[in-house]
């Protein structure tokens, strides 16, 4: 977890940080950088699951982000260092295949950038670079490190090769080229890095990807605070993360049957319904699985019972990987899924129309079925709920992936000191050794534009 006080960084200590890195690239490189590149990371408002699931999202940038300073090479290596000593310097070649580190390794997402741009840009990318990262987003937060990084990186790769793609593109790649770590993700993280509008959420939607900024409501603070739970996709949180991307698959494959004739066509995703269907709400298709199904967790033997299909045909055509528990909580994994992404449509329509408590109620409802639908949440950020809404908070709800990480409030401006005061005493008091510590854990983030890449010099290879 970096140090930082409660306020994301300033624009003045993002220029402190930016010169520092560019000294420390001259020290460590013993040249001068040729391009800096800054990606943000980011706190989803609401629509938490929908993106892999083809259905909207509704974050906004944050004034944390990494920073890459770097120069071109002649040759097609990569060396990547980082400020941050805990993470070791990583070396590789621009390939059109390139072999991942080991599994959790943080030089595989500077891979994944470098692997995605290869298999679209091909054969363009004939620099190799130096990079030297310096991030300030807390990892395994929820708030998109890992992301950023990818998006940084891959700026920075085409900054060192002189090309330029549109950020439209960059977050149409980069989540196909994040998935070189093993997690199944959605498009939110890198679209919303990439894409940012300063001042605003944006509402994002998916095949094709379309945005919309949305107004956030003068007069409050979204604050976000850990759980001190770290959620590190490259664990445990990536096998549960993927468990409920089958889990959404299967309901597909449960709704066709259940649909039948109805259907035109086969559902890929969920958000399916709403292109194949439109004028009709979401969550109504949630009856068509629950009185036929149990709510409980089925097997796959189970489901390709009421399928009708064989069991390894199943596993084949929902992309099953190997060591998932044979548990799939399908009914209420889809009822999550629909009923969040009606929440997004009604949260753009309270935040356009400026009404904040309606907006709070969502945030609400959102949180219930994370917990008790998507059972993404945990004790911990049970308890900093419960503290947040005591202290004041007109909404909370657990934000990102789950499964630890942070959780996101809405709070009355003219509340924030009090409201703060109140999640120190009655959450982190109890549970950090010295409380000069707990302002690295809780943040009031104002929403930031996306990101850039800035050349400093002309390249000369
Ligand atoms: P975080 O919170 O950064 O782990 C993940 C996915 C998103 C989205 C959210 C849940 C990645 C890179 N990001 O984000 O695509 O599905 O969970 O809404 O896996």
């Amino acid at each position: 977890m970096k140090k930082a006080g409660n306020r994301g960084s300033e624009p003045a200590d993002e220029e402190r940080r930016r010169e520092n890195l560019l000294q420390q690239f001259r020290r460590s490189y013993g040249r001068d950088a040729q391009f800096v590149t800054r990606a943000p990371g980011r706190v989803n408002l609401l629509g938490e699951h929908t993106d892999y699931n083809g259905l909207p999202v509704l974050p906004m940038a944050i004034d944390r982000n990494t920073l890459i300073a770097g120069a071109a090479r002649r040759d097609l290596q990569v060396n990547v260092k980082n400020l941050d000593s805990s993470f070791a310097p990583r070396s590789f070649e621009l390939a059109k295949s390139i072999p991942a580190f080991a599994a959790g390794d943080w030089g595989n997402y500077t891979k994944a950038a470098a692997q995605g741009l290869a298999l679209h840009a091909g054969k363009t990318l004939r620099h190799g670079a130096d990079l030297l990262v310096d991030g300030n987003i807390p990892h395994g937060a929820g708030l998109s490190s890992s992301s950023a990084l990818v998006v940084a990186t891959a700026l920075a790769l085409l900054a060192a090769n002189e090309r330029h793609e549109s950020p439209e593109t960059l977050a149409e790649i980069l989540p196909g080229a994040e998935r070189y770590v093993g997690t199944l993700s959605g498009g939110m993280d890198h679209a919303i890095s990439l894409l940012a509008e300063a001042g605003h959420a944006l509402r994002i939607d998916f095949f094709p990807l379309r945005t919309r900024p949305v107004p956030l409501p003068s007069g409050y603070d979204i604050i976000v605070c850990h759980s001190l739970v770290q959620a590190e996709k490259s664990a445990a949180a990536k096998r549960h993360y993927n468990h409920r991307v089958i889990e959404c698959r299967l309901a597909c494959r449960l709704l066709d049957v259940a649909l039948g004739t109805g259907l035109p066509r086969d559902l890929t995703m969920l958000g399916d319904l709403a292109t194949l269907f439109p004028g009709r709400s979401l969550s109504e298709f949630v009856a068509y699985l629950s009185p036929w199904l149990p709510d409980r967790p089925l097997s796959l033997a189970e489901i390709a019972t009421y399928i009708g299909a064989p069991v390894d045909a199943l596993q084949v055509q929902c992309q099953v990987p190997p060591g998932l528990s044979d548990a799939f909580a399908v009914v209420r994994r889809a009822r999550h899924v629909l009923t969040e992404a009606e929440r997004v449509g009604q949260a753009e329509e309270a935040l356009g129309a400026g009404d904040a408590g309606a907006f709070a109620s969502l945030m609400d409802a959102s949180h219930a079925s994370c917990r008790d639908d998507y059972e993404i949440s945990c004790r911990e950020i049970e308890d900093l709920i419960r503290a947040s809404k005591d202290g004041g908070a007109l909404g909370a709800r657990l934000t990102g992936a789950g499964f630890g990480g942070c959780t996101v409030s809405l709070v009355d401006r003219s509340r924030t000191a009090e409201f703060l005061k109140h999640v120190d005493r009655h959450f982190y008091a109890q549970r950090l050794a010295d409380e000069r510590h707990i302002e690295q854990y809780r943040f009031v983030f104002r929403p930031r534009g996306g990101a850039t890449s800035q050349r400093l010099e002309a390249i000369t290879s």
